[in-house]
């Protein structure tokens, strides 16, 4: 049996096997964001996340998620690419490649774990990757891998913040890493002034509700509320404002992975043939991707918004057309995006579709934004 010690170093070997860009080892203990998330909770800031809740009590300790875990092995996998953007409207560069990351993540870890079992063939292992309650940027920062910006992502001063995080729990106790304790962000608060929707109330707290992450990709029950879309600009999915801006960034490498890396066909569709999307297009183009899971009525539906924002004519055929969709969300985003264009024509065409329209949240919708647009 090996001890501790040299495990951990056959780990971190095994790591850069894997294409991961770096490992940490930490205690399993309560992480000191634990009351910062029930602040965060008491305060609303998950909007719609109300899986986030079943998070106040199972978050407390790894235990909750692996019995008697001792050690939380963190590792870090760069996603960067500096691959162009689809040519109208903008994807975050963590969905530009041809996989999601979690398979990515739990495939490449899986080495990691059965080399756990190998040496210590008593103890468990379980492999999570951000669905499971643990605060991932915690262990992070506690396993030394970096530390959490006023932007609330993990930064490294090697890598920057574009990357993942996955974990492995283990009820092996393996010998823990320095905690990265010192906060390089010094006095810079580009991120806080660049947010584009104002969604950091202080530096390190993040109101969800406000983040363009949030609003085209997580609220999908609901419309994006109207003095926010605006805002998203021209976020299809996700948003990167706030690490853009980021000095740390400015040197970020290339991702070596080959799945997060595009596709041969660039595969990102712009905002005018999102708009467009069928059903099945959608099952066949985002198969495997981490926007399968939104649907096509919310990728559809930020194709509006974006295509609003840009004041874009040549989307007006289409948007006119969308008034009369089949979803509901879809007829609210084209009938704002058309009063964005402000055409005489095409707010006239939001007049009628409104006198028509039989479900009265969406026919108060676009009657707001025929006044917001005449105001
Ligand atoms: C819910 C969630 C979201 C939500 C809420 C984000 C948020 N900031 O809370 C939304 C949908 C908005 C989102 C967006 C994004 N997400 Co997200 N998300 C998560 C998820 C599932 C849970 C995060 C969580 O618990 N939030 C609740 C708050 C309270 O926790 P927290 O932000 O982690 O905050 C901690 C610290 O900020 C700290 N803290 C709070 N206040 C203060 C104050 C000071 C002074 C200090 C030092 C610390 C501190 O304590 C908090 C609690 O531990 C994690 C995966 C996971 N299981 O952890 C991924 C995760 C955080 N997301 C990730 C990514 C990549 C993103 C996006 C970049 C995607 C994109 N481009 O669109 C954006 C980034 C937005 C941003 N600036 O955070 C990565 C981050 C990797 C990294 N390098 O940090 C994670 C870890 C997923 C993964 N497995 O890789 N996400
Ligand atoms: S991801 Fe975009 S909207 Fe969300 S906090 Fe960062 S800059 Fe603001
Ligand atoms: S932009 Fe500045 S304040 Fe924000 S996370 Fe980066 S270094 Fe920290």
């Amino acid at each position: 049996m090996q001890s501790g010690d040299s495990l951990a170093d056959r780990l971190r070997e095994a790591a850069v096997a894997q294409g991961l860009d770096g490992i940490g080892i930490a205690p399993a203990v309560t992480p000191v964001g634990y009351h910062r998330l029930l602040r965060w909770l008491d305060q609303k800031y998950h909007g719609e996340m109300s899986w986030m809740e079943r998070r106040r009590e199972t978050a407390e300790h790894p235990d909750s998620m692996l019995r008697g875990t001792r050690s939380v092995i963190v590792a870090a996998v760069n996603y960067y690419s500096s691959s162009p953007d689809s040519s109208i409207g903008r994807y975050s560069r963590y969905v530009h490649g041809v996989e999601d990351y979690h398979s990515v993540l739990k495939r490449r870890l899986k080495p990691l774990a059965d080399l756990i079992r190998e040496e210590f063939p008593h103890e468990r292992t379980r492999i999570v990757v951000d669905s499971a309650p643990l605060l991932e940027r915690d262990f992070a920062q506690l396993s030394g891998l970096g530390w959490i910006g006023k932007n609330t992502m993990l930064i490294s001063r090697q890598l920057g913040s574009w990357f993942f995080l996955g974990a492995i729990l283990t009820t092996a106790e393996l010998p823990a890493d320095t905690e990265h304790m010192q906060s390089f962000c010094g006095t810079c608060t580009r991120c806080l002034d660049a947010c584009p929707t104002d969604a950091f109330p202080e530096a390190g707290v993040l109101d969800a509700r406000r983040c363009i992450s949030y609003l085209n990709i997580e609220l999908r029950e609901q419309m994006i509320p109207a003095d926010l879309r605006e805002g998203m600009g021209e976020w299809l999915f996700g948003c990167d404002v706030c690490q853009e801006v980021c000095p740390w960034n400015r040197f970020a490498p290339d991702t070596q992975i080959s799945e997060f890396q595009p596709g041969e066909t660039g595969g990102l569709l712009d905002a005018r043939q999102l708009l467009r999307l069928t059903e099945s297009e959608f099952a066949r183009h985002f198969r495997g991707t981490p926007m399968q899971r939104s649907g096509v009525e919310v990728l559809r539906r930020n194709a509006a918004i974006v295509l609003g924002n840009l004041r874009d004519r040549s989307a007006e055929g289409d948007l006119l057309q969308a008034l009369s969709d089949p979803f509901r969300q879809v007829r609210m985003a084209s009938a704002w995006a058309l009063c964005q264009l402000g055409e005489p024509h095409c707010l006239n065409a939001v007049q009628l579709a409104a006198e028509g329209e039989a479900d009265r949240e969406v026919a108060a919708d676009m009657r707001r934004s025929l006044a917001d647009a005449s105001s």
